[in-house]
Parts: structure tokens; C-alpha cells; sequence
């Protein structure tokens, strides 16, 4: 650090950062005309885009820097939440609302020639992420520095996030998503570079003290360099810390050898390899494929975070039995279950703590949050392959198993299958490593998302490990949205509604602050305001849906929206046999029955993942029947159906605004809670859903009168489907009509279909679309109707966001904080 002598001369020039419009245009300015080499006569919206952010990016990294000095200096218990992936959309509408500058950011923009909102679209999406659990990892970010909590978020850097998607012919296409060609939101840090082993061997010695000591020796070395990434809280100055790493081929491994020996081409391809860890987020959501470059992305990034983690504990030169006093670790599914077992070997092989001891201190460090209880999603890494990739940790999982296993033997002697069962080694061939097992043994808490799905897996993946730890270690944290990016931001106009009339923001902070809205459902001006907000809205997406797809869609129309990743359990198939089925009834119609019927836009939007056949096909099946019904001169404004091309954050800034009513519509008991149905509800649109995931809740908050529920419930999903698979399957009526039309080529070649339907008419309707047919349709019948009465739809959709309090990211991270990470938050103003 700087002498004293010279902190007073260094204090003088300290950045603050600009606070009016005048600042802003000279910082905008400088920084396109020097960083940018840019002048005002080739300055056009990409650069105006850049200048500004980087302006913002000055005053976040002003309140960063002194945040994480007085993180430091208080030395409190931080947490680190590690997670695969952080879907966090663009930054500098956040940025510019979360310091509050963003009207100052409006009039700068202004005068230098440029409109806000045309300047904040130019940000290309962070979409290190594929669907719901990385959008949730974003959103606790946000929470966590608006609440003040000292925390970080550890993840990979990815050069290709999510892909890109085009629907090319009705096709899903595929483009790699290079997002980081100007990316000002991100700081290397070269001199932040761990050391990553892979392969090699486990020797074992016999130390100074006697100790047999294993060594893990030989391999490969690749190195991990840190990328910072500011994260602002709303209202504070608090400015935490996401890190991400990215991979590198360290200076050891680049082979000077093969180099001077004149075989260059290989010695740049060690350095290729070593970057590939880091290239690629893997696309499949909720499926388990066991790719090894998976495996070494897992370990590479827990590697890393540990190391970075254990040496800013080892700073403060404390004993490490107090390391669970200053460490909480969050593991956002079981990704990053290696962690567990890197810290279990730092503190022994490295550190040279007693087994038990380091055992006793990893358990009280980690905790766990599942996101799903599908068999196909469970995380297990065949033996075989870690043996070779981590010769090490797979010793120590099989030590971890075998004392638990006796334990688990002494403990329960008289179940004789128990021990294969709760074993993390699954007895296959070959052998598998169970994550989900290893996780919940090493974490002190282990939480499901939802309160349906905490119960769910308390009595099917985790029941045995409730018999064996007790309930208390198994616990529910309803997941949460942050209200500032979907209200504030993605609904500026709504959330300026509501602020005139509870008197201020505060309801951004508290968000249970909206049920004063019930006081206003008289206020015939205000529900006027709210209607036309919810229609310009509609005009918004209106005229998104036209330019990217042509098709003309009338605001006028309800519009029924269902945007999450494309998946059978989610039942998008459902919807659109639901769509055909009313295609089908307005054919059947004569004009005067049309006439009275609920003009509608049906709006799909989503990724399948590239190797998800069945989901392409769905998607393919969507796109053909607009084709066909948006074409047809019968129809007009009655039926559209439209597919939103690459669905990600920012087209759901977009989307989620304009909807009137949203599906979430899974099979009872698969979805584990669902986040896009708390921000549909928040914006003012009703819910079609079942009673699954966060549904069951959000039913209970706004009651049963302003939402759609439908179908079976998860406590009958097993009997339905043994019912299926001993012969009782029946085809509902409506659906084979439906099926019928498919058939008939009516949406163009019905063998494209044919997998499609026979899932649901010859393979046991494995997602009980079938069963589920007949109380779906009735149910958007009644949101026909119900849609009719304009004044009872409004004061509905009122009254649910005036009850959605709950389902802030904030109330989620405080009952993360007190339950499970045992975190204060650090008051910026207090210090
Ligand atoms: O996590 C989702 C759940 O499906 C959803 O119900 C829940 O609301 C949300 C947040 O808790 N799960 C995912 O989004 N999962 C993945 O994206 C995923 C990605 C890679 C995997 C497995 C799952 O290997």
C-alpha cells in the first residue's frame, strides 16, 4: 500500500464518480473520444453505448473497491455462492437504476444526440446460463448486495454462452453466442492465477511427524485467471463481487520442448486444449449427459473458488476450526459438489488437519440447494472417469462413503438394504458417483426450492437420508425474483404507477409494501392507468413479434404467453394441442358463434437443448400451426400463434409486461418451483398453471379466485402413470380429434409429428398429457370468459400483484442468511 506520506497527495485525486447530467456527458465523452478512439462523426449508438457504460462502470467500480476494502476490515462472515451459471441480461439498465442515475443518464443521452432506450438495446446479453437456475443465481446476486450481506459469486467465464437461436423453415437453429467482444462489465485480474491439476497419480508418504501423507503427483496443469465483475446493490453503495475464471494453458505447460524442437503447432495446441475448459457453457437443462470436458469445467472452477477462498481465510491467520465462523459455501445444485471434496483435501493433504476434524469443518461449511427431483437430471459421474481425472478425490469419496456407510450400519442394523441405497457409490456398470448423496452428506443444510418440492424430496430422492440425519436437515427457501430488474426495470411505467401511489420506491426494498394497492381498487383513474400501461405494454411486444417475424398480431387480443426452456415435463405440447384443439372450434364455428369469441395471440418463446429431439420437434409442431391457422382468412384476428425467435433476459423484459394470462402447466410434481410465474404475476398478468412448484404459493398469497388452476395432482401422478403402463391408458376425445387433424397432414407432413403423438397414444403419456386434456381446455374457457368482464379481470390482476410481497429474491436471501448461511449484513452508512 501507499506510504503514509504520499495518502494525502493520493486522497486529492481519489475518482468520486459523477452525479449530475453535466458529469456524465464529460465522462460519456472522454471515454468515447479517448478510450474509444471515437469522435463525434463516427459516433454511433454501439459506441454511445460503450461511452456510457463505461462512465457507469467508473462509478461502480468507485463503491466496489471500497466495499470489498470494508468487507475486509469488518471480517465477517461472508458467504460464496457457487453456480454454474449466472444468467444476468444486460447491465447498464441495472447499473443505471440500481445507482439511481438513470434520469440524469436519459436527459445526458439526450443532448449528445441519443435516445436511452436505443442505447441500452445496443448491450449484447450475459448468458452464462440455461434457464431458471441461472436467472435465480443472478437474482440472488442482486439481493445480496441490495440487503448488504458480504458475499461473492464464483462461476465460470464462458466465451460462448448460451447459443443463439434462430427458427429457420420452423426449425430451431443453432448459432455460438461469442458475447465478449466488448464486454466493459468485466475486469481481469492476470495476477489473480491459480494453478489447476488434472490426471496424474496419488502416491502416499510417510511425513516428519510420522503421518502417512497422500501426494498427488504428475497430470496436467492448467491455470485458472480471475475475471471481477461488479454487482450493485439498489438504494446502497454496497458493490459485491461475482468472480468468474477462465482457463488458460499455464506458463509450465506450454511446451518451450516441442516449441524449440520446432513442433510449434503442438505446443499452440496444449495451449488450445487448456482454453477449451472454459469455452462452452454445456446447453442441456435438467439432463445429466457425463461429458468429461463437463467434469474438468466442475472441478476447475471449485479448484480455483477454494483456493481463492481458503487463502483469504488463511489472511486473517485464524485456526481453521474457525473457518465455518467466516465461510459460508451455497452450492447452487449439485455442480460444484466437488468443492466439498477439494476442501476435505486441502485441509487434510495440504493443511494437515486430522480427517474428522476437516470432515467436521467442510460439513459446517457447505450447504446444498436441489432443483429437481427427475431421475434424468440427477448428476452422477461414472468411477472410471474420475478415477483418471481426479485420482485423488475419488479416494476421498470413498473414504467420505465408507465411514458414513458405517455409521449408516450401526445406526440401522436391521435394514439390510439401506446401505446400497444411501451408498454414494452406485453399484452399476460402471460405477457411479451420486452427486445429489455426496452433496447432502457434506452440507450441513440441504434445501429444496418450493414448498411442494422440499416435501418432494424429503420422501423420494432424499427419504432414506431423513431417516438417517433427522427432517431438521432438510429444508424449504421458496425461490424469490428481484423485483428491482422485473418491475422496475422491465415495467418502468408500472412501477412509476405504483410508486404514485404508495408514496415512493419503498416497495422496491419491501416488496409486501404493494398490498396497499388493495386500498385502491375503487380508484376507477388508476385502474384506467394501470389498463393503459398494460396495453402499451401489449403494443411493445406487438411490434417486436412484427418485426422479427412478420406476423401482425391485434394488442387488443388476449395474449397467452408461455416462454421457459422447451421440455416435455414442462408441457409445451400440451399448449399447442390445446391451440390446435381451438383452431379446430373456430373452423367448426359459423360466424355468428365467432363473433362472440375472445380474439387471442398464443405466444411460444424458449431453447431446446441442441441434442433434445423431442423439443425441437415440439418446436417445429408450434411454428407449423402458425403457418397455417395465421394464414387462414376464417380465422383473422381470432387465433395467432406466434414463436419468439432466441428467448433470453432481455426478450423477457419484453415479454413477461405484455402478457395477460401465462402457462405453467407442468405435470404435477416435476416443476420444482418456477421463477417466470412469480414475474408474470408481478406485472400484472394472470396464471394458468397446475398445482405445481411455486404455483401451490402463489395460489395461497393471491388466492384461488385469481388464478387457473387445472389438472391432476402430483400426489396421483404414479398411480396415473402404473395406470398407463397396465393397459388403462384412455385417449381423451378432444385430443384425438386433435390427433386426427395432425394426422391428416393438415399442419403439413404428419410423420414430423408422429414421435410426438405416439409419446402421448402408445409409449404411457409418460407426462399425463392426455389425462390432463379435457380439465385444461375447460379451464381456458374460463379464462375466455372470465377475460370478458374487463373490470373483474383488472381488479384480479390488481389484487395478485398487490399480494406478491413474498416472492422477492430479498425475502429468499434473508431466509437464506438467517437459516442456513448464519451471514450479517455490513451497513455501508454505519462504518
Ligand atoms: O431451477 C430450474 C427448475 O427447473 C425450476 O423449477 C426452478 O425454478 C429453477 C430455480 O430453482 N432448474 C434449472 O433451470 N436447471 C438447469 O438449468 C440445469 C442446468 C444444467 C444441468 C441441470 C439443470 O446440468
Amino acid at each position: 500500500s501507499i506510504p503514509e506520506g504520499q495518502r494525502e497527495a493520493w486522497k486529492k485525486h481519489s475518482i468520486h464518480g459523477f452525479t449530475t447530467k453535466e458529469q456524465f456527458e464529460n465522462e460519456t465523452v472522454r471515454h468515447i473520444e479517448t478510450t474509444l478512439a471515437r469522435s463525434l462523426f463516427n459516433c454511433d449508438e454501439l459506441a454511445a453505448y460503450s461511452g456510457a457504460a463505461l462512465a457507469f462502470r467508473d462509478r461502480l467500480v468507485i463503491e466496489w473497491n471500497k466495499t470489498q476494502q470494508r468487507q475486509t476490515f469488518a471480517d465477517q462472515k461472508r458467504v460464496y455462492y457457487l453456480s454454474l451459471e449466472f444468467l444476468m441480461g444486460r447491465a447498464l439498465d441495472n447499473a443505471m437504476l440500481n445507482v439511481g442515475l438513470k434520469d440524469v443518464a436519459r436527459d445526458g443521452l439526450k443532448e449528445l444526440g441519443f435516445r436511452i432506450e436505443d442505447v441500452i438495446s445496443q448491450e449484447h446479453d450475459a448468458a452464462l446460463g440455461n434457464g431458471g437456475l441461472g436467472r435465480l443465481a443472478a437474482c440472488f446476486l442482486d439481493s445480496m448486495a441490495t440487503l448488504n450481506y458480504p458475499a461473492w459469486g464464483y462461476g465460470l467465464r464462458y466465451r460462448y454462452g448460451i447459443f443463439k437461436q434462430e427458427i429457420v423453415d420452423g426449425y430451431q437453429v443453432e448459432i455460438p453466442d461469442y458475447w465478449l467482444d466488448f464486454n466493459p462489465w468485466e475486469f481481469p485480474r492476470h495476477d489473480i492465477t491459480v494453478d489447476i491439476q488434472f490426471y496424474g497419480y496419488v502416491r502416499k508418504e510417510i511425513n516428519e511427524d510420522g503421518k502417512t501423507v497422500a501426494i498427488w503427483e504428475g497430470g496436467e496443469i492448467v491455470d485458472a485467471v480471475a475475471f471481477d465483475v461488479p454487482i450493485p446493490g439498489y438504494g446502497t453503495s454496497t458493490t459485491n463481487n461475482l468472480r468468474l475464471w477462465s482457463s488458460k494453458a499455464s506458463k509450465g505447460e506450454f511446451d518451450f520442448q516441442k516449441f524449440n524442437s520446432g513442433d510449434y503447432e503442438a505446443s499452440v495446441g496444449d495451449q488450445q486444449r487448456a482454453e477449451t475448459i472454459s469455452a462452452v457453457l454445456y446447453p442441456n437443462d435438467n439432463l445429466d449427459r457425463g461429458k468429461e470436458l463437463r467434469l474438468k469445467q466442475q472441478y476447475f472452477w471449485c479448484a480455483a473458488s477454494l483456493y481463492d477462498i481458503v487463502r483469504r481465510f488463511k489472511k486473517s491467520k485464524k485456526p481453521f476450526s474457525q473457518f465455518p465462523e467466516k465461510v459460508a459455501i451455497q452450492l447452487n445444485d449439485t455442480h460444484p459438489t466437488l468443492a466439498i471434496v477439494e476442501l476435505q483435501r486441502i485441509l487434510v493433504d495440504i493443511e494437515g488437519l486430522e480427517w474428522s476434524e476437516a470432515w467436521s469443518i467442510v460439513q459446517a461449511t457447505f450447504s446444498y440447494a436441489n432443483h429437481t427431483v427427475m431421475p434424468e437430471a440427477l448428476e452422477k459421474w461414472s468411477v472410471p472417469l474420475m478415477q483418471n481425472l481426479l485420482p485423488r478425490h475419488l479416494q476421498i469419496i470413498y473414504e467420505v462413503n465408507m465411514q458414513f456407510l458405517q455409521y449408516v450400519e450401526k445406526t440401522f442394523p436391521k435394514d439390510r438394504d439401506m446401505l446400497s441405497r444411501v451408498s454414494i457409490i452406485e453399484e452399476s456398470n460402471p460405477k457411479m458417483v451420486r452427486m445429489a448423496y455426496l452433496a447432502t452428506i457434506g452440507s450441513h443444510k440441504v434445501n429444496g426450492v418450493a414448498e411442494l418440492h422440499s416435501d418432494l424430496i424429503k420422501t423420494t430422492i432424499f427419504k432414506d437420508f431423513v431417516t438417517i440425519y433427522g427432517p431438521d436437515k432438510f429444508t424449504n427457501v421458496t425461490n424469490g425474483i428481484t423485483p428491482r430488474r422485473w418491475l422496475h426495470q422491465a415495467n418502468p411505467k408500472l412501477s412509476e404507477l405504483i410508486a404514485s401511489k404508495l408514496g415512493g420506491y419503498d416497495f422496491l426494498t419491501d416488496l409486501t409494501k404493494l398490498n396497499k394497492l388493495e386500498n385502491f381498487l375503487d380508484d376507477e383513474k388508476f385502474k384506467k392507468e394501470w389498463q393503459a400501461i398494460k396495453y402499451d405494454n401489449k403494443v411493445r411486444l406487438a411490434r417486436h413479434i412484427k418485426e422479427t417475424t412478420g406476423v401482425t398480431v391485434n394488442p387488443k387480443a388476449l395474449f397467452d404467453i408461455q416462454v421457459k426452456r422447451i421440455h416435455e415435463y414442462k408441457r409445451q405440447q400440451l399448449n399447442i394441442l390445446g391451440v390446435i384443439h381451438r383452431y379446430l372450434s373456430i373452423k367448426a364455428m359459423n360466424p355468428e358463434e365467432r363473433k362472440k369469441l375472445q380474439p387471442r395471440v398464443s405466444i411460444f418463446g424458449g431453447k431446446a437443448a441442441p441434442g433434445y429431439w423431442m423439443a425441437k420437434t415440439i418446436i417445429h409442431l408450434v411454428c407449423s400451426v402458425g403457418e397455417v391457422v395465421n394464414n387462414d382468412k376464417d380465422v383473422g384476428d381470432l387465433l395467432k400463434v406466434v414463436y419468439v425467435e432466441d428467448y433470453n433476459v432481455s426478450k423477457a423484459e419484453i415479454i413477461v409486461p405484455a402478457s395477460d394470462i401465462s402457462e405453467h402447466i407442468s405435470t404435477a410434481g416435476t416443476e420444482a418451483s418456477g421463477t417466470s410465474n412469480m414475474k408474470f404475476v408481478l406485472n400484472g398478468g394472470l396464471i394458468i398453471g397446475t398445482c405445481d412448484g411455486a404455483n401451490i404459493e402463489i395460489t395461497r398469497e393471491i388466492s384461488t379466485d385469481n388464478i387457473f388452476l387445472f389438472g391432476n395432482l402430483a400426489e396421483d401422478v404414479e398411480d396415473l402413470r402404473h395406470a398407463h403402463t397396465y393397459g388403462s391408458f384412455r385417449l381423451d376425445a378432444d385430443l384425438a380429434r386433435v390427433f386426427s387433424a395432425i394426422k391428416s397432414n393438415m399442419f403439413g407432413d404428419a410423420s414430423r409429428f408422429s414421435a410426438l403423438c405416439n409419446s402421448i397414444t402408445d409409449h404411457g403419456d409418460y407426462y399425463l398429457v392426455s389425462d390432463d386434456f379435457n380439465s385444461y381446455i375447460k379451464t381456458h374457457e374460463l379464462v375466455d370468459e372470465a377475460y370478458k368482464d374487463q373490470t373483474a379481470w383488472l381488479e384480479k390482476c390488481i389484487t395478485s400483484v398487490a399480494r406478491m410481497g413474498f416472492f422477492s429474491s430479498d425475502r429468499c436471501i434473508q431466509e437464506y442468511a438467517d437459516m442456513i448461511w448464519n451471514i450479517e449484513p455490513l451497513d455501508p452508512e454505519s462504518s
